[in-house]
C-alpha cells in the first residue's frame, strides 16, 4: 500500500463522567486519531495516549512529535506492505509504543478495507461477540463506588474493575465484594505499591478476586514474582509488559497468572497477537485491556479480544459509558449477556462522523507526497 498522506487530529473529548486512577483524575480524554490515504482508501488508527504521562512516559504531545517528525518520513511516500513491514521500518525508534500503534492501526484498516476482510478475520479471531466488564475509577467514598458498581451491574455488566491506591483499596473492595458476593470482581493499582506493602494488600486475597492489576512498577517484573508468591489471587500484568519479550520473561519468572494486551502498550495489534500466542502456549488466560478509547479504537479491542485465548472479559464497555458523543458514527452497545459484537465489515468497521470530529478537534496536520 502506497503511504500517500497521513493527517492527524489532535483531540480532547469530555467524558460523561471523571475518570480517576492512582496517577491522577481525567474529565476529558485526548488521543490522536490518525488518517492515511492510500489508493482510493483511506485507513483510521487511534493513538491512545493521553495528556499527561501518568499511565506511562508518553503523552499525546511526545506522540505528535514522534509521529510528524520520525515515523511519517520513514512511511510517506513508501509502500508498505503490512504490520510487520512498518514494524521493520519503525525498528530504529526506540519505544514510542503509542504512537506506533496507532499507525500500525492504521494500516490494518486500510489492508482489511483493500481485501474486503474484517480486522478480526485478519487477526485470527474466533468470536462473534466478546465478554466484557467495566472499570470504574476511584470515587468520592466507599459507599459511591457501591452506587457506581449497582448501576452498572444493573445495565448488565457482569464483570466490574475497580482502580484502587493505598488509602482507598481494602475498604473500597470489600464493600463492593460485600454487597455483591458473586459479581466478578477485580481490582487496578496502575503500579502505586512497592513490595513492602504486600502485607497491607494481602486482605484482598480473601476477596474472592479475578486479579490483581498492576500491584508494582513497571520495571518490577522480578517483585511481582515475589508477590505473586505471597499471594493465591492471580497477579495481572499491564505495565509492565511492553513486548512479547517481556511476556515471556514474566512467564518464565511466574511474575503473575494472566495478561492484559493493550495494543497501544505493545506497540501495535501485531505485537497484541503475538503476546496472545505466547501466552496461549502456555495456557496463561488474557484480556484485552482498555484506554478509554473513540468507537476507532473500541473497534480495534473488539477484534483483538475475538482471538481464542482473551478468556477473561475485557475492558471494553459499551460508548455510552465513556462518550455521550463519540468520533464514529457507530455506537458500541452491552448486549444483554454481558457481550459487544465484534464489527464485521471491512478493515475497523468503523465510519468517522467528520463534525464530531471536528468538534473535538485541537490541532490538525496534514502530510502528502508532493508538499
Ligand atoms: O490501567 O487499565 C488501565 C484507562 C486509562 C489508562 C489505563 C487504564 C485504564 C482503564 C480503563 O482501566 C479501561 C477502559 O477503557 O474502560
Ligand atoms: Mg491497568
Amino acid at each position: 500500500m502506497k503511504i500517500e498522506s497521513i493527517t492527524f487530529h489532535h483531540l480532547n473529548m469530555p467524558l460523561v463522567s471523571p475518570f480517576e486512577t492512582s496517577f491522577g483524575r481525567e474529565t476529558d480524554r485526548e488521543c490522536i486519531l490518525i488518517t492515511i490515504h492510500s489508493d482510493g482508501l483511506i485507513g483510521y488508527g487511534e493513538c491512545v495516549a493521553s495528556r499527561d504521562p501518568g499511565y506511562n512516559y508518553e503523552t499525546t504531545g511526545t506522540a505528535l512529535h514522534i509521529l510528524k517528525d520520525f515515523i511519517t518520513p520513514l512511511i510517506l511516500g513508501k509502500d508498505i506492505k503490512d504490520a510487520l513491514d512498518f514494524q521493520e521500518r519503525v525498528s530504529g525508534i526506540r519505544g514510542h509504543h503509542l504512537a506506533k500503534a496507532g499507525v500500525e492501526m492504521a494500516l490494518w484498516d486500510l489492508l482489511g478495507k483493500r481485501e474486503g476482510k474484517s480486522l478480526r478475520e485478519m487477526l485470527g479471531g474466533v468470536r462473534e461477540k466478546v465478554e466484557v466488564g467495566v472499570s470504574i475509577g476511584i470515587q468520592e467514598s466507599a459507599h459511591s463506588l457501591v452506587r457506581s458498581a449497582a448501576d452498572y451491574v444493573q445495565q448488565g455488566y457482569a464483570r466490574v474493575k475497580i482502580k484502587i491506591k493505598p488509602g482507598r483499596d481494602i475498604k473500597d473492595a470489600s464493600a463492593v465484594r460485600q454487597e455483591f458476593p458473586n459479581l466478578r470482581l477485580q481490582v487496578d493499582a496502575n503500579s502505586a505499591y512497592t513490595l513492602d506493602d504486600a502485607k497491607i494488600l494481602k486482605p484482598l486475597d480473601k476477596l474472592n478476586l479475578l486479579l490483581i492489576e498492576q500491584p508494582l512498577f513497571e520495571d518490577d517484573i522480578w517483585d511481582h514474582h515475589k508477590l505473586q508468591e505471597q499471594f493465591e489471587t492471580p497477579i495481572c500484568l499491564d505495565e509492565s509488559i511492553l513486548t512479547p519479550r517481556h511476556a515471556r520473561y514474566a512467564i518464565e519468572m511466574n511474575a503473575c497468572r494472566v495478561i492484559n494486551i493493550k495494543a497501544g502498550r505493545l506497540g501495535g495489534l501485531s505485537q497484541g497477537v503475538m503476546v496472545h500466542d505466547l501466552c496461549k502456549e502456555v495456557s496463561m488466560p488474557v484480556w484485552c485491556g482498555g484506554m478509554l478509547e473513540t468507537g476507532v479504537g473500541r473497534a480495534s479491542n473488539l477484534a483483538l479480544a475475538s482471538l481464542s485465548n482473551f478468556v477473561l472479559p475485557g475492558d471494553i464497555s459499551a460508548s455510552d459509558r465513556y462518550y455521550a458523543r463519540d468520533i464514529t458514527n457507530e455506537r458500541f452497545v452491552l448486549n444483554s449477556d454481558s457481550t459487544i459484537d465484534v464489527p464485521s465489515g471491512a478493515g475497523l468497521g468503523v465510519t468517522i462522523d467528520e463534525e464530531a470530529l471536528r468538534e473535538f478537534t485541537l490541532a490538525e496536520m496534514s502530510f502528502s507526497e508532493n508538499s
